[in-house]
C-alpha cells in the first residue's frame, strides 16, 4: 500500500484513535489509504473480540484489506444509515480536506458524506493553513481533454496521474482517469467544488469541504483530536 508523509507510528496512532469510536452494533465507512489501513486492521481486532461491526470499503484496497481483517461488509444499498466513516487525507485545512491521492475519492466522497459522523485520521505533515494541496479530479476518460481546458479556464494546471510504473494513466477502480489539477492557493474551497463539480465529464473531486467532524492527528508520542 501506498504510504506518504508522516511516520508509521504517528499514522498507527491516528488509526487506531479514530477505531476507538466504533461500538458494537454500528455500520463503519473503511477509508483508503496506510493511516486508514491502521484503522481497518483495529477494526478487525474489535470484531476479533467479538463486536458486532458491520464495514463498507471505499476502494478495492479497503475492501481487500477488511476482508484480510475478518470485518463483515455490507454495502450502501442494504443498510438504513452509517454510523461512522473513517478515513484519510492528502491535506487538511480546518474541516476542509484534499483527497484523492489514492485515486478513490469518488466512493470516499459517497461513504464519507453519508456517514452521521466522518472521523479524518492524519498525521501532522498533512495540516495546512490554507488548502495549497492539487486537486484530484476524476473523469471519464472520454471528457480528459475537454475537462483540462476548462480546469485551466478555472486557473487550475491540470496534469494526467501517470501509473507509477510509467504503463499508462493510473486507472480508477470506476475505469475513469485522474487529472491532479493545481490552483496554488485555494482561497474559496466551498466554490472551487462547484466549478469542477458543474463541469460535464468530471465524475467527482477530491475537494471535502466542510465534511470533517474531528481529524484525529497522530504524532510518534500520541493523538490530537480536533
Ligand atoms: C486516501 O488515502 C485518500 O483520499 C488520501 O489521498 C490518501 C491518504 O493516504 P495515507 O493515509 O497513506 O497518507 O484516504
Amino acid at each position: 500500500m501506498k504510504s506518504t508523509g508522516g511516520s508509521g507510528e504517528a499514522k498507527r496512532n491516528a488509526g487506531e484513535s479514530a477505531a476507538e469510536a466504533v461500538e458494537d452494533g454500528m455500520v463503519v465507512g473503511l477509508g483508503t489509504g496506510s493511516t486508514a489501513a491502521h484503522a481497518i486492521r483495529a477494526i478487525g481486532r474489535a470484531v476479533d473480540a467479538g463486536a458486532d461491526v458491520q464495514g463498507i470499503p471505499t476502494s478495492f484496497q479497503s475492501r481487500q484489506l477488511a476482508r484480510e481483517a475478518e470485518i463483515p461488509l455490507t454495502d450502501l444499498d442494504s443498510v438504513a444509515e452509517i454510523d461512522l466513516a473513517i478515513d484519510g487525507a492528502d491535506q487538511f485545512a480546518g474541516e476542509h480536506l484534499i483527497k484523492g491521492g489514492g485515486a478513490a475519492h469518488a466512493r470516499e466522497k459517497v461513504v464519507d458524506n453519508a456517514a452521521n459522523r466522518f472521523l479524518v485520521v492524519a498525521d501532522p505533515s498533512k495540516e495546512s493553513e490554507r488548502l495549497n494541496h492539487p486537486v484530484p479530479v476524476e473523469v471519464l476518460p472520454s471528457a480528459r481533454t475537454t475537462v483540462a481546458e476548462d480546469v485551466r479556464e478555472l486557473g487550475g494546471e491540470p496534469d494526467l496521474r501517470e501509473a507509477e510504473r510509467k504503463d499508462g494513466p493510473v486507472v480508477t477502480d470506476n475505469g475513469n482517469l485522474v487529472l491532479d489539477c493545481a490552483f496554488g492557493e485555494i482561497r474559496s474551497p466551498g466554490e472551487l467544488a462547484s466549478s469542477l463539480a458543474s463541469i460535464p465529464g468530471v465524475v467527482e473531486h477530491g475537494l471535502f469541504v466542510g465534511m470533517a467532524d474531528e481529524v484525529h492527528i497522530g504524532t510518534d508520542e500520541g493523538v490530537e483530536i480536533r
